[in-house]
């Protein structure tokens, strides 16, 4: 059952709303927020992703070169070794390009709703070998006054987690790759369990296994290890073809609620609960059978990518958790949802 109580301003921002980062670029989508408390104000780390101003008869990509700037790559639309048909993701003599190139840029709100763009604190670019094709969807922890962001890095040669740190959201301490291809979807725990940290991720096992949410202990945030499965896709169900953490786990006195997101095989991307045991968070307590959000609105059902809710982001207020998430791939929406209602849901 859909228990999600949208907003009534959704989408809360879309791409027209804000500046591309260079001529020649135009916002195809804003989605897939990583939220946080900061200097009194709920902000969101908006995932921005450009694309190439396209000409007749020709499909243009955008990607970061080594030196970090960006640089357009071209195919002609009727060269047989191109294959064009999935909107995000382009094929060519057997490499793949996505269409579009994102970084991170983040925007502030005093009442969560209404959100105005952070104009003296800088993007978040893509930089380096394993960044070349963007970053995407991020991740924010707050322990101890460290703001600890994961994120997906993309290159030709990968998808994986990268990790870096902040205290001002001015000045970041970049980690590299703590989890290696391919894997994504990664959300730290906001406090150490028995001693270690935590951290949820999705790797993905293309022979034996398939997209599954794993999760790993560390003594040091950089070095994860003791790796377990804690949720599969569940075949002819919601989220039979994929499913990957969203943001950090909240704890609750049953345990580490989390909200995950689980595609089907037709791309359609629901929102579900796992609650994983306090004390040892690689037990599942309990899973939502059904989802307990779903594309039901027009801005969820059609647009860059449609039938799609995702989230990585959120703010909890007691028993209130907002829900910041991508629709359809193109804009940002919020909803708010109930602690306890979750939780009655799993253990009903
Ligand atoms: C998938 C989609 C895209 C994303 C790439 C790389 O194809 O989720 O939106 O850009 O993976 O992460």
């Amino acid at each position: 059952m859909d228990i999600a109580r949208r907003f009534k301003e959704n989408p809360i921002l879309k791409p027209s709303d804000i500046k591309p980062s260079i001529d020649g670029m135009y916002i195809e989508c804003l989605l897939n927020p990583g939220v946080f408390r900061f200097d009194g104000d709920i902000w969101m780390l908006c995932r921005v992703a450009e694309r190439t101003r396209q000409e007749k008869g020709s499909i243009k990509v955008p990607v970061f070169n080594a030196e970090g700037e960006i640089e357009i790559l071209a195919f002609r639309e009727d060269d047989p070794r191109l294959d064009a048909s999935d909107p995000r993701v382009i094929s060519y003599d057997g490499r793949n390009y996505l269409t579009t190139l994102s970084h991170l840029r983040l925007v502030r709100s005093s009442d969560g709703r209404v959100f105005r763009e952070a104009l003296s604190y800088p993007p978040v670019t893509g930089e380096g070998a394993l960044e070349t094709f963007g970053i995407e969807d991020c991740r924010v922890t707050l322990i101890s006054g460290i703001y600890h962001l994961t994120y997906t890095m993309v290159s030709e040669i990968a998808v994986g987690v990268g990790y870096m740190v902040t205290t001002d959201w001015k000045e970041f301490t970049r980690k590299g790759m703590i989890f290696p291809p391919h894997n994504k979807d990664c959300a730290i725990f906001n406090s150490k369990i028995n001693g270690k940290y935590h951290a949820l991720h999705r790797p993905s096992s293309p022979e034996l296994g398939g997209n599954y949410i794993w999760i790993a202990e560390s003594p040091d945030l950089l070095h994860w290890g003791n790796h377990r499965c804690v949720a599969v896709t569940r075949p002819n169900m919601w989220d039979s073809a994929r499913v990957g953490a969203g943001a950090a786990p909240i704890a609750t006195p049953e345990g580490w609620l989390e909200i995950y997101h689980g595609a089907d095989s037709n791309n359609r991307y629901c929102l579900g609960a796992i609650l994983l045991d306090g004390n040892d968070p690689s037990k599942v307590i309990a899973r939502s059978h059904d989802p307990i959000m779903e594309p039901a609105m027009e801005y969820e059902k059609k647009g860059f990518f449609g039938n799609v809710i995702f989230t990585n982001g959120h703010i909890v207020d007691g028993d209130i958790i907002t829900i910041y998430y991508g629709a359809s791939d193109e804009v940002i929406c919020g909803a708010e949802m109930s602690v306890n209602e979750i939780l009655k849901s799993l253990l009903n």
